[in-house]
């Protein structure tokens, strides 16, 4: 793989480490903590200090049942740490976690390199916008809206559907002027899956790989891990860093988490492994 995002060129199978930072009041694992810029700001350095590749900036919960954020907030909040951070001199990849090209577009103005996009470009005017700036872009798959995204899903392979839907949203995406190669997919975990539709797909990683992009992982201190492990959102490192070791693994060239430095420890070990197999 070779993708440039921002002033960094990313080559090779990786793994390549996002780290989280949410702005947002109603985050699942974290909400409120970042909400204040400066908290934003030195999480970011945070991250980066501990390994982070790129960093993912969001404004709205995506958790299932999350109310939209409006437009202005979702820009209010995530506007003014990207611009600090780059007044700051922070040189690394910045990614923009919004549904919204307005928010899209307003990030990628202020410095931000790549739109993560967890509705896969759906939203009117998204897949013009990566288009028009020639954007990375995280195509996700998702069904419905994270508010309703629970009630849907009902799947007869959950495994085939998804590689033929982000197929499918691909297909839409390049139709409409976007350049494949610009293109990360990701299978969504916990959106609009249950935990055992969740963990099929993370077991079965290879046959999303097949679609040809690379791909981004983000288990990072999911239900789905609760319900595996037993344990409550706070107490998920552990599982997080199984599941991160498993989708290295499995193929997954970028893995989103909010605890970098114990997930740089997994994913450098299990790349280590993945690179050992014999043929
Ligand atoms: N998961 C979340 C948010 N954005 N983006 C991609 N590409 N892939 C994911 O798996 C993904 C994502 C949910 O995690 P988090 O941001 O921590 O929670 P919340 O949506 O509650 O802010």
């Amino acid at each position: 793989m070779r993708l440039q995002i921002g002033v960094r060129l990313f080559e090779g199978a990786g793994p390549f480490l996002m780290g989280v930072v949410n702005v947002t009041p109603d985050s699942f694992s974290d909400g409120g903590r970042y909400l204040d810029p400066a908290a934003a700001v030195a999480r970011a350095e945070r991250l980066l200090a501990e390994g982070a590749d790129l960093l993912d900036l969001g404004g709205e919960s995506t958790r299932p049942g999350a109310p939209e954020v409006p437009e202005a907030e979702e820009i209010r909040r995530v506007v003014p740490v990207v611009q600090a951070l780059r007044a700051r001199g922070v040189g690394a990849p910045i990614s923009v976690d919004t549904r919204k090209p307005a928010v899209a577009r307003a990030a990628l103005d202020a410095g931000a390199d790549l739109v993560n996009d967890v509705a896969g470009l759906s939203a009117p005017g998204m897949v013009e916008l990566v288009a028009e700036r020639d954007a990375p872009a995280v195509l996700m798959h998702m069904r419905g809206t994270p508010a309703d995204m629970q009630r849907h899903t009902g799947y007869r392979d959950v495994v085939e559907e998804v590689v033929a839907e982000l197929s499918a949203a691909l297909a839409r995406a390049v139709a409409r002027g976007v350049r494949p190669e610009r293109v990360i997919l990701d299978p969504g975990l916990g959106f609009a899956k249950t935990a055992g539709q969740t963990a099929e797909l993370l077991a079965n990683l290879p046959r999303l790989a097949a679609l040809g992009r690379p791909l981004l992982v983000g288990p990072s201190r999911k239900s789905f891990l609760g319900a595996l492990a037993g344990v409550p959102v706070e107490e998920r490192l552990p599982a997080t860093l199984a599941a991160v070791t498993a989708a290295v693994l499995g193929g997954a060239v970028f893995v989103r988490v909010h605890d970098v430095a114990p997930a740089r420890q997994a994913a450098l070990v299990a790349a280590a492994l993945r690179d050992a197999r014999r043929p």
